[in-house]
């Protein structure tokens, strides 16, 4: 298998400075990790199971940012699935290319719901905007991974208002009001984190090689 190493101090830096190796034998000189050689070693029936990164170090559930690994929570809320957007949400994820790891349809309890916009608490809104989450209709609690994907995650929804959202942007092209706004994204490294950790445990997020990972993912 392979690992990706990534020093403290370039992480802290925002560097994107990092070697691969394989953890046994021959180190490889490829920047993009692994899969296509380990899996030639190791069979082709593999290649699918492989993850896409091994990391060394402290991996959080968010993976290891500005990384292939890295993961973020986005989340389709009531009114995209009352409005039975669900498919088209995806699909701009899946086209672009990141990697579904986790999905799953949740009504959230008022706990769950508490715990997740829990720096919103103090907010004029916040009785509202629990009413909206725990209303009985699901909302779709996803995992998409893939380099970059928090912040090109929030690009492709849009400004928190969609009034301000530009065209092009899911809130932009679906939404109309901040209280209907259709979908969340984690904002940063340490939201996705804390955001995947409570929807969903470790098992539920799948480690697989999807058939275009290297042609996506690859970064010369
Ligand atoms: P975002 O969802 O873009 O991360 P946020 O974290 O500031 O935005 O707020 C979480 C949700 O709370 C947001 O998607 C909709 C609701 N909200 C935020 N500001 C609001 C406001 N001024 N009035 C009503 N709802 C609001
Ligand atoms: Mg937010």
């Amino acid at each position: 298998m392979i690992s990706k190493i990534a020093t403290t101090t370039a992480l802290r830096a925002g560097a994107r400075t990092f070697t691969t190796r394989a953890t046994s034998g021959a180190r490889t000189p490829s920047r993009f990790p692994l899969a296509f050689g380990a899996a030639a070693a190791v069979g082709a029936a593999s290649l699918y199971m492989l993850p896409s990164v091994q990391l060394e170090g402290t991996p959080t559930m968010a993976g290891e940012l500005s990384t292939t690994s890295e993961r973020s929570f986005i989340m389709i809320k009531p009114d995209g699935v009352s409005r039975q957007l669900v498919g088209k949400i995806i699909d701009r994820f899946e086209s672009r290319g990141y990697k579904l790891v986790a999905i799953k349809s949740v009504v959230p309890s008022a706990d769950l719901t508490r715990q997740h916009y829990a720096d919103l608490a103090n907010k004029p809104f916040f009785g509202e905007l629990l009413k909206y989450l725990t209303c009985g209709t699901p909302v779709i609690a996803m995992v998409w991974e893939g380099k970059d994907v928090i912040r090109q995650g929030r690009n492709m929804v849009g400004a928190t208002n969609p009034a301000a959202a530009l065209p092009g942007t899911i809130r932009g092209d679906y939404a109309v009001t901040i209280g209907r706004n259709m979908i969340h994204a984690s904002d940063s490294f340490e939201s996705a984190t804390k955001e995947i950790g409570l929807w969903f445990n470790k098992q539920e997020l799948a480690q697989y090689m999807s058939s275009g990972w290297a042609m996506t993912m690859e970064d010369n």
